[in-house]
């Protein structure tokens, strides 16, 4: 599944009108070089989209695995139409890398099939601090503003379907 060939940037017709949208985003601050990256890189994206400062809260969990809770506990109780979970995971020598994305997208995915609110899944898995360069602010641009194009997408989505 190689990322070279399709960014969702280059995917937008028209975005809809995010004029009353709120966005929670959920940050790990495992590896927050590049988490802090994607977060600016989702938040500007958000912005120059019409998003208001005022509707995005933000809020920072320890790692990658914390997210699931993060992400489900805005859900529940934060003021928001939809979430961005962001976190960055490195493999290292061990299989706790397996583990962490597993169970991490296991639980995001939960969340999504299960609760009322999209979850964006803002996790990048990659085997190399290069390779997550790369993605965040490098030569494969900011994994960020494509994580807000998909939440703007999402909640529209969600939005039609209530109408
Ligand atoms: C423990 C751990 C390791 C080894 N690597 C990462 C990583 O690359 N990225 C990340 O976001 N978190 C990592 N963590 C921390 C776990 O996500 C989690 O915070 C701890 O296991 C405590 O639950």
């Amino acid at each position: 599944m190689s990322s070279h060939n399709f960014n969702l940037l280059n995917n937008i017709s028209s975005l809809p009108d995010t004029t009353n949208m709120r966005f929670g985003i959920v940050v790990s601050e495992w590896n927050n070089d590049i988490t802090e990256t994607l977060l600016e890189g989702a938040i500007n994206t958000l912005k120059n989209n019409g998003v208001s400062e005022n509707n995005i809260t933000i809020s920072h969990v320890p790692g990658s695995f914390e997210l699931i809770f993060g992400a489900a506990q805005m859900a529940k109780h934060g003021y928001v139409d939809a979430i961005i979970a962001i976190g960055c995971v490195i493999r290292g020598d061990t299989p706790h890398f397996d583990y962490i994305c597993e169970a991490t997208s296991q639980g995001i995915a939960q969340l999504n099939a299960h609760g009322s609110k999209p979850v964006i899944f803002g996790l990048i898995t990659v085997n190399t601090k290069e390779q997550a360069l790369e993605r965040a602010g490098g030569s494969l641009g900011n994994k960020g503003e494509e994580f807000a194009i998909t939440a703007i997408k999402m909640v529209d989505y969600a939005w039609l379907l209530q109408k």
